[in-house]
Parts: structure tokens; C-alpha cells; sequence
């Protein structure tokens, strides 16, 4: 390979953030149990010939999406705040492990004050400018009983902001997922009624059809970040249904990040969105014989008038 082609990889696969990915020292804070099944998806994946994914965090805003990025790493990566987060601009944490780079791009809340926060989205879209995005987590919180038009405009924006393809590499990744049921429902009954309203949410604003899905709806993934999360024997952090949830997360990352769909590449043609100038392009030809055939008509009447008009003396 010539040093200009390795110079495109590098910046096609976003390898060049391998040059300055720290190692992930952070996996060696996970029960063994953890560890064996991350080291394993990680050896499935450099099996599959890739030494690097891209994972884009977004979601509305306090739902959990740095606790989440953090908890996957190991380490306070990045800021966690109860309260509206000071600096609001995306940051990629990138971490090595045996020739192997994770990117994290987590995104402020695009959420703001009951609307979609434009400037916000602008923001993350500038950040991601020549960034290939292998998989999107969605995150919202499990025990938001609702869907309502808030959701509907987060996933359009979602969707009109990085095509709907995005979706086919999209998991919704819902939060505080250590909860009691309210209504006597079961945890997987809940967990089933929450998840159907919002994956009918993303299918619908994004108008994925069974052609769009085939055979992988978007995958939905249960997290309780928390400290207070209970563990199972290995002293893994687990849900209230047993599920061991950073590998199953993590696993589900690699599902989707190898699945048959292409990774989103984000340039500037996805970003401005169809061309303005372009737009009416399509109409030009309509549009041409029409306006002829107007101004014949409207030359037709101007003579039929002069025609009808008196003759004047002097002519
Ligand atoms: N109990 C519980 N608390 C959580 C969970 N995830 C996040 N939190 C708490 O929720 C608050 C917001 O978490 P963040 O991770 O900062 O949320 P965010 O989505 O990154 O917020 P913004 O960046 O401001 O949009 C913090 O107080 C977290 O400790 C969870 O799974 N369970
Ligand atoms: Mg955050």
C-alpha cells in the first residue's frame, strides 16, 4: 500500500484517532467474567478484519448518555452532570486494546426546552464531518412510561440529519433500567411494551419498511448505570432479569456494527442535505412548456384585444 492510500484509510476508517487513542486501561475494572466476554467480542471482531469502531451517542438531554459511554469503558471518560452540562459540544474518547480502537462520540442532549435544539444538531454534525459512524446509540430512559411527539422529533431530526439509514445501525439504549414495573406488569412485559412503542416510533418517523429492516429491527438494550446496580456471583453488574448488561451491550454493538448494513460515512453532501440550488432541478423540464404555452396564450389575448379595439381615425 502507498503512503497516500494508507493516508486515505487512515482518515476514511478513522484510524487516524488510533495515533492518539489511549489504551483501554479501563476494561481492567470489570469483573474477570466481564473482561473474558469483552476480550472475546473484541478477538470476534478482528476476526471480521475490523480494528476500529466508531459508536455515535445521542439521545434527549440528562437521559444517560455519558454514564452510559463511561460504563462501557471502564473509567469517567467523560462528564457526568445531574444538571445541564456547562460545555454542550460532542467529545470522542478513543481507547486501544491489543491493536483494536473503540471511538465513543457522545453528544450533547439535542433537547431543549420541549423542542429540538437546532443549533445543538448543527454542532454535532460539524463534529462528525469525515467521521464514519459504525453504530448509533439512541439512549433514552426505561422508565419514561410514554412516547409523545418529543420522541417523533428527535428520531425525524435523527433521521433527516444522517439519512434513515442510520437506523439500521441504531440501537435505543434505554437507561435506569433497575426498576419495579408499575401496574403489576412483569420487568420483561414492561421492558417488551416500552421498547415496542419506541422501535413503532423510529419504524414510523423514519419510515423504515420490512424491505429497510429485513431481518434486523433496531435492537433495543437495557443499562442501569448506576452504582447502587445489583451483581450476580462474578460481581458483574446485572439487570433485574438476570442479564449481565456491558457485555450484552457490548455485544449487541458488535451485531450491529457487522451487520450487512454500511457504516454511515458523514460528509459534507449528507450534512447540507439535498442542495437547495438542486432541489427544484427535477421540476425544470414541467416547468419550461408551461411557460411557453403561457406566453402564447397571453400574446393571443394582447392581439385579440388590439384586434376588438376601435379603429382610431387617424389610422
Ligand atoms: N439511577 C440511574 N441514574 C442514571 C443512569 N444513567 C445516568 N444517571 C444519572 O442521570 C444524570 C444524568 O446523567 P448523564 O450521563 O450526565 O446524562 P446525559 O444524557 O449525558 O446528559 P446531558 O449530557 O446533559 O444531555 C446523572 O445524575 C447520572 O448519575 C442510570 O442508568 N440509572
Ligand atoms: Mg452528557
Amino acid at each position: 500500500m502507498d503512503v497516500s492510500s494508507y493516508i486515505r484509510r487512515l482518515f476514511r476508517r478513522n484510524l487516524v484517532q488510533d495515533l492518539m487513542a489511549r489504551e483501554w486501561s479501563g476494561i481492567q475494572q470489570f469483573p474477570l467474567a466481564t473482561q473474558t466476554k469483552l476480550l472475546a467480542l473484541l478477538g470476534t471482531l478482528k476476526e471480521k478484519e475490523r480494528d476500529s469502531l466508531t459508536v455515535l451517542v445521542m439521545g434527549k438531554s440528562g437521559v444517560g448518555k455519558s454514564s452510559t459511554v463511561n460504563s462501557i469503558l471502564g473509567e469517567r471518560a467523560v462528564i457526568v452532570s445531574a444538571f445541564q452540562s456547562d460545555v454542550p459540544r460532542p467529545v470522542m474518547v478513543s481507547r486501544e486494546r491489543s491493536g483494536f480502537t473503540l471511538n465513543i462520540i457522545d453528544t450533547p442532549g439535542i433537547v431543549e426546552g420541549g423542542y429540538v435544539n437546532d443549533q445543538t444538531l448543527e454542532l454535532i454534525k460539524r463534529f462528525l464531518l469525515n467521521k464514519t459512524i459504525d453504530v448509533l446509540l439512541y439512549v433514552d430512559r426505561l422508565d419514561y412510561y410514554r412516547v409523545d411527539n418529543l420522541d417523533r422529533q428527535i428520531v425525524k431530526a435523527i433521521t433527516e440529519s444522517f439519512g434513515k439509514e442510520i437506523w439500521r445501525k441504531g440501537i435505543v439504549v434505554l437507561t435506569h433500567a433497575q426498576l419495579t414495573p408499575p401496574d403489576c406488569l412483569s420487568y420483561d412485559d414492561f421492558f417488551a411494551r416500552r421498547s415496542e412503542a419506541l422501535v413503532n416510533v423510529v419504524d414510523s418517523v423514519a419510515r423504515l419498511n420490512k424491505r429497510d429492516i429485513q431481518g434486523h429491527a433496531v435492537s433495543v438494550v437495557l443499562v442501569e448505570n448506576s452504582s447502587r446496580c445489583s451483581k450476580n456471583d462474578g460481581e458483574e453488574k446485572v439487570l433485574p432479569n438476570g442479564t449481565a448488561w456491558i457485555p450484552n451491550l457490548v455485544e449487541t454493538v458488535t451485531k450491529v456494527a457487522t451487520n450487512e448494513s454500511k457504516s454511515i460515512v458523514v460528509d459534507q453532501k449528507l450534512i447540507e442535505g439535498p442542495n437547495a440550488n438542486e432541489k427544484g432541478k427535477v421540476f425544470i423540464p414541467l416547468i419550461l412548456p408551461f411557460q411557453y404555452l403561457f406566453i402564447k396564450q397571453v400574446q393571443k389575448w394582447i392581439k385579440d384585444d388590439i384586434a376588438k379595439e376601435p379603429k382610431s381615425s387617424w389610422e
